[in-house]
Order: C-alpha cells, then sequence, then structure tokens
C-alpha cells in the first residue's frame, strides 16, 4: 500500500507538470503517448486502491455526473465589473481623476493588458486546493461551474509552492480562435448549429450541465486579479500579483505590460490595436491598472466598479442595422453582384450603408430577406460584410431577395451556369455597365495608373458615346474632353496628358488592364514572364499558355478565348498604333532568377519601400507574387499592420518573414522565419 501510495503521489505531481507545461507555458514536455500512458497506470492504481483516491487527482477533472441546474455561489469579495474608456479623452479623464484622488502630480505606473471577450470566472482554493468555480453572475452571487473549470487542464489542481489559507483568483475563460474554428468546422460536418463567436462558444461550452461536453471543448484562461485573500502578505504591485499567480501555475498572459502615466497606456493601446488580428483570441480592448495596489485600495471603489482600472474598448465591430434594400451591380466581367443598402451604423469606427454579398448563394446561406435585422461586422481594415440575419426579428412584410432575370443595366437577358454561384449579364460589350467598369478597371492605379480618368469622367464619355473600349481614349482631343461637365481646359490637358503617359508601360501592366476574366496582376506577370513578348503570347495555343506556372484550364482557355475574338484583337492592335510600348523580355527559360520556384505574398504596410515596388523588385529576381495565402505559398512577408493574411499563414504553417527577410529575399538569399 505505501508502495501504491508513493506511487501515486508520484504520478500525480508529474501529470499536474505535465499539465503546467502543455497547457499554461504551452511548453510540452512529453509526447502525448507518454501523457497518457501515466494517467492509465494512475487511473489503474486509484481502481485497485479506493482508499487513495482523491478530489484533487487528475484522473478526477472530469468527475461527477451531469446536474440539472447551477447552484448559487456567493464571492467571498464582490466580482467588480470594470467603467469603459472608448476615446482617448476617456483614459486621459480618467488619469487625471486617479491622479487627483491621490494627490500625485507625477505620472503613475500603470499595469497594462488585454481584455479578453470570454467569460469572467472566480476559482477559490483552500490551502492551495481548487475547490470552487463560479461565474460572474450579479457580481455578488454566480452560478457554481465547479465541474466544468476543472476540466480546463490548464487550471492547477493544486497551486505551487506556498499558498494562502483561502485565496480566490479572478480570469478570463475564452476559447482561442483555432479552437473555435476546429469545432465550427466539427459542427458544420455533423449538420449542426455554428456557434457565433469565441465568446458565445466559451459560454455555452462553460454552461454545459454534464462536465463531459465542457471538457471536449477547447477553453483556456488566464487570470488577472484577486478576490478574498487569507493567510498571507499580499503583493505590492498588480505585477507582482500576476507574477505571484505564475509562480503558483495560474496562467497569465504574457502581452501584460507596465507603462509610464497615461502617454504609455495610450501607446500600449495602438500597438495592440495594430497586432490584434495576430493574437490567437479575441480581445475588445486594453485594461489599464494602478500598479501600486496601496493606491488601488486608497482609491477605492465606485457602485460596482474600481476607481482604479479602466477598460479602454477598441471601436465595436459588429453592430446591428436593417437591411433596406439589395440592389444588382454589374462588373467588368458581366457578374451581378448584390449589394445591401443598408440603415446607416457605425461599425469598427466607421459608419456603414453598404455591404457587398457576393452571390445569391450566400443571401441564402445567410438567410438574407429585406427588412430584416442584420448583424454587420468590420474587421479592421477589411471591408464590411453582413453575417446573418436575426430571423427572430423578421417583420412581416419582409421581402425575399430575387435574382432580376434581365439585367438592371442593359436588359439582357441574366444567365447562371449550373454549378457556379455567379449570375451574369450576358450583354457583354452591348451593356454600358460592362463597359464603364472595363474602362475604370483599364485606368485604374493597379493596372495603366491613369490620373484623372475617375468614375464621373468615364460614366459621362460611356453615357455620350464618345468612347466604347480602351483604345477610343486615345482618340480623345482637348476640346472634346474640356466640353465635359467638371472639366476645363486645365483638367483636359492633364488627363491627355496621362494618357500620354500610361503608353510607357510594362508587359504585365498591359496584360492585367486589359481585364481579360479572371487575369490579376500575378497572373499577367506569370504569362508576361513566360512568353516575353504579346506576340509570343498572341499566337500561343491554349495548351501552350497551360504551360504556364499556376495557370489552370479555366484561365488558359479565357487567354486564349479573350485575344482570339476580332474586337479584341483590334483594341489592342489600335493601342499598339497609339504608341503604347514596353522593354521586350526575354522568355521565363532563359530568365529564370535566383527566386524562381518561390511563391511570395506580401501584406501590411512596409517600411522601405511600396508593397508594388516590393512586388516588381521581388519579380525581377523570379518570385511569384500571390494575392492570396495558400500550403502552395513558400514566404509571407508581412509588413505593419498586417491582417488576415498573416493570420492565415500562422494557421498553415507557412514561413512568414518581416522587413529584414524581405532584404534577404532581395539579394536573392531564402530568409529563416522571423
Ligand atoms: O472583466 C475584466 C477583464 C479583465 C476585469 C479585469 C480585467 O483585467 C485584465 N479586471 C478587473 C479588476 C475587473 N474586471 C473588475
Amino acid at each position: 500500500m505505501n508502495e501504491a501510495a508513493a506511487r501515486v503521489a508520484a504520478l500525480r505531481a508529474l501529470l499536474a507538470r505535465y499539465d503546467q507545461r502543455y497547457y499554461v507555458l504551452d511548453d510540452p514536455e512529453v509526447p502525448d503517448s507518454e501523457y497518457d500512458r501515466l494517467m492509465r497506470e494512475l487511473r489503474a492504481l486509484e481502481t485497485a486502491h479506493p482508499a487513495l483516491l482523491t478530489a484533487d487527482s487528475p484522473t478526477q477533472r472530469v468527475g461527477g455526473a451531469a446536474s440539472a441546474s447551477f447552484a448559487a455561489v456567493a464571492h467571498g469579495l464582490p466580482m467588480l465589473s470594470l467603467e469603459n474608456a472608448f476615446a482617448n479623452a476617456d483614459v486621459v479623464e480618467f488619469d487625471r481623476r486617479v491622479r487627483e484622488r491621490l494627490g500625485a502630480d507625477a505620472a503613475l505606473e500603470y499595469c497594462a493588458e488585454p481584455k479578453l471577450d470570454g467569460l469572467a470566472v472566480s476559482v477559490r482554493y483552500e490551502r492551495g486546493r481548487y475547490v470552487q468555480a463560479a461565474t460572474r453572475g450579479d457580481g455578488a452571487t454566480g452560478e457554481d461551474v465547479t465541474a466544468n473549470v476543472r476540466t480546463l487542464r490548464a487550471i492547477p489542481l493544486r497551486l505551487q509552492g506556498p499558498a494562502p489559507e483561502r485565496l480566490e483568483v479572478r480570469g478570463e475563460v475564452y476559447m482561442p480562435f483555432a479552437g473555435f474554428e476546429r469545432l465550427n468546422a466539427a459542427a458544420a460536418a455533423a449538420g449542426d448549429k455554428l456557434f457565433v463567436n469565441p465568446r458565445n462558444a466559451a459560454a455555452g461550452a462553460l454552461r454545459q450541465l454534464d462536465p463531459a461536453v465542457t471538457a471536449r471543448r477547447p477553453l483556456a484562461v488566464y487570470f488577472y486579479g484577486a478576490g478574498a485573500w487569507q493567510g498571507t502578505a499580499e503583493p505590492a504591485t498588480q505585477k507582482q500579483l500576476l507574477e505571484q499567480f505564475a509562480a503558483w501555475g495560474l496562467r497569465t498572459n504574457p502581452e501584460t505590460a507596465v507603462v509610464n502615466g497615461v502617454d504609455g497606456c495610450l501607446s500600449y493601446y495602438r500597438a495592440l490595436a495594430a497586432r490584434r488580428d495576430t493574437l490567437a483570441y479575441q480581445i475588445d480592448g486594453v485594461v489599464y491598472k494602478v500598479n501600486s495596489r496601496a493606491h488601488q485600495e486608497a482609491l477605492g471603489q465606485v457602485s460596482r466598479a474600481p476607481r482604479w482600472a479602466i477598460a479602454h474598448k477598441f471601436p465595436a465591430d459588429e453592430a446591428l442595422t436593417t437591411l433596406r434594400e439589395v440592389e444588382f451591380q454589374v462588373g467588368r466581367t458581366g457578374v451581378l453582384t448584390p449589394v445591401a443598402r443598408l440603415v446607416p451604423v457605425m461599425v469598427g469606427g466607421a459608419s456603414v450603408s453598404n455591404a457587398t454579398l457576393h452571390n445569391m448563394d450566400e443571401i441564402e446561406r445567410k438567410d438574407l430577406c429585406i427588412g430584416d435585422t442584420v448583424i454587420i461586422r468590420r474587421a479592421g481594415d477589411v471591408i464590411p460584410e453582413v453575417v446573418r440575419s436575426l430571423p427572430e426579428r423578421r417583420p412581416t412584410n419582409a421581402r425575399r431577395i430575387e435574382l432580376p432575370a434581365a439585367c438592371p443595366v442593359c436588359g439582357s437577358p441574366v444567365t447562371r451556369t449550373a454549378g457556379e454561384a455567379a449570375a451574369r449579364c450576358s450583354g457583354g460589350f452591348v451593356c454600358a455597365a460592362q463597359r464603364k467598369e472595363a474602362l475604370r478597371h483599364f485606368a485604374s492605379r493597379r493596372a495603366l495608373d491613369i490620373e484623372g480618368l475617375g468614375e464621373k469622367l468615364i460614366d459621362q464619355l460611356v453615357d455620350r458615346e464618345m468612347i466604347a473600349t480602351p483604345a477610343d481614349l486615345y482618340a480623345l482631343s482637348l476640346e472634346q474632353l474640356a466640353g465635359l461637365e467638371r472639366m476645363g481646359e486645365k483638367s483636359a490637358a492633364n488627363v491627355l496628358e496621362a494618357l500620354e503617359r500610361s503608353k510607357r508601360t510594362s508587359l504585365p501592366r498591359f496584360l492585367h488592364a486589359l481585364g481579360i476574366r479572371d487575369v490579376g496582376e500575378a497572373t499577367a506577370a506569370s504569362l508576361a514572364a513566360h512568353f516575353g513578348t504579346l506576340d509570343a503570347l498572341r499566337s500561343a495555343s491554349t495548351e501552350q499558355i497551360l504551360e504556364v506556372p499556376e495557370v489552370g484550364p479555366v484561365i488558359a482557355a479565357h487567354v486564349h478565348d479573350f485575344l482570339a475574338v476580332p474586337a479584341n484583337r483590334a483594341v489592342i492592335d489600335r493601342l499598339i498604333v497609339a504608341g503604347f510600348s514596353w522593354p521586350e523580355g526575354v522568355p521565363a527559360a532563359r530568365a529564370a532568377g535566383p527566386l524562381a520556384g518561390l511563391t511570395i505574398v506580401l501584406t501590411g504596410t512596409l517600411g522601405s519601400m511600396t508593397r508594388e515596388q516590393a512586388g516588381e523588385a521581388l519579380r525581377a529576381l523570379g518570385a511569384k507574387l500571390g494575392g492570396s495565402v495558400s500550403k502552395k505559398t513558400h514566404f509571407v512577408v508581412a509588413g505593419a499592420e498586417a491582417g488576415s493574411k498573416l493570420k492565415r499563414a500562422r494557421e498553415l504553417g507557412v514561413t512568414v518573414v518581416d522587413e529584414t527577410g524581405l532584404a534577404a529575399l532581395l539579394r536573392g538569399e531564402r530568409p529563416p522565419a522571423s
């Protein structure tokens, strides 16, 4: 028995240590198989010697039967809530009030940390042993979620080292994005309802009546504060409190920092806001706390919020509004795109009144009707999107959204190929919308960059039937342009000059400007690199075009068919006669550079050059520039404020490099990950 007791104690210590390394320190020490082997051994010993079984054994994490409801738990000290700051001025005012109360002229130290979008919990330890966990509830009384919280392997069942008689620790239980996405993918595969966001998923997981269900959900926790504390001296600062938590084995957020004064708070906020998309979990702001706990005590609390802390919220990135109407826009290739017209609403710091709905399948998937209340989301600088409707709020006069049978611009029939999401106007160049879009694309910054030839001017030129194709632009006279609305001689002369400048270009830009279906900048560059000259591409067969790296049969057919249409050939010929020219290239086989074979994606803001400059330089060395991140991407170069592409790269395990890495690539070297 003594031998068994000693082995049980040793196994529990080992398993607690491995949980700590894996779940708290993110630094696993042994393979999962070894952990499982030790757990099986412990279970067998506890079954053979039931007297050795204790509540804090790691075998008991998922213990207890499902309950019918949650019991009420009175918190030892109230769980407070935080006052919110929405603007920098609110933080300045908070700091002023704090210093006034303390009679402090000089800047104060604050402890700043991310505010996670999860669920607040209070966990009670007695003599270092886990005894109870509760939700915030009304602040005085919460719900008993002891059995559920115990299933989180990041929660130590025993604190390491000397611990107080009684201790309440407060923290946030949350679901990391990766786990949330896995959970939703599994729910989708099983045909179950999806969770709206990680916070809802975490709340749902914690409020399960059966702890075995909670145990299967990927929850994590960060601790940030203390409630009742009896038996040992409390640390002098907020930062030291967190260091003490970490020493006990309680998980604390490594992003926490001590900053100086209100300026320090605001720079912390700015820096975290810029990196927000790269964090593994959802946050909705930053919490600043006066670092000195003696000062915290002196400041006290007002109603249910401490005077020594404030939550500085990021601008809301989700909001509710009404879907007023859906209009269909006709794009360059004739695709009809439904656009939501919304009652204007502030989301993520900007007023949103329109959002693209992409296609009819998406309208169906999001269950949208005109008149619906809808959720709008805006993540960082990404374009706003309609997340879904709230069908429970659907008014009785809500209308279904129908795909029009005729193009709203030219009246030609709208067609929809089986298996394709997009619906198209069949009018081709008859359709003024398609002509206008093709011209807008031709003149756009990433194509021929014709300054002054904007949307309004193109609209007038097409509506007055002065131009129909890009080639017509180069036959316009000063008088014709100067006679248009909002144009004088000076602006007309500027447009003519810009048109003249646009003739000196590069083959990739020229190909991109033609607006061939599915040929973006990257494909245009690959085509130019492969064929070297326009003539070589014009005389290539579909099979020869298919030899271009990363050009598949659909794009090859689009390119070949476009160049075979006599009207398109005529436009190209007229452009060349008008004086278009570019440096002739050499076919790729002879021009392979040191980065040949590499696909690179650029994202974020680069400090040393624009993304366009970096892209051109990398292409010149033989690299292919990708527009989106996939498993085939070799490197993602991430500048400041990189967002979803960086996140995607991390998810796929694609190597991410910073500007030092970019410099190495530009020297023709392959950099290590940053
Ligand atoms: O709800 C909270 C989230 C994060 C908090 C909090 C926190 O600190 C990082 N701190 C306190 C003091 C309170 N609520 C009351």
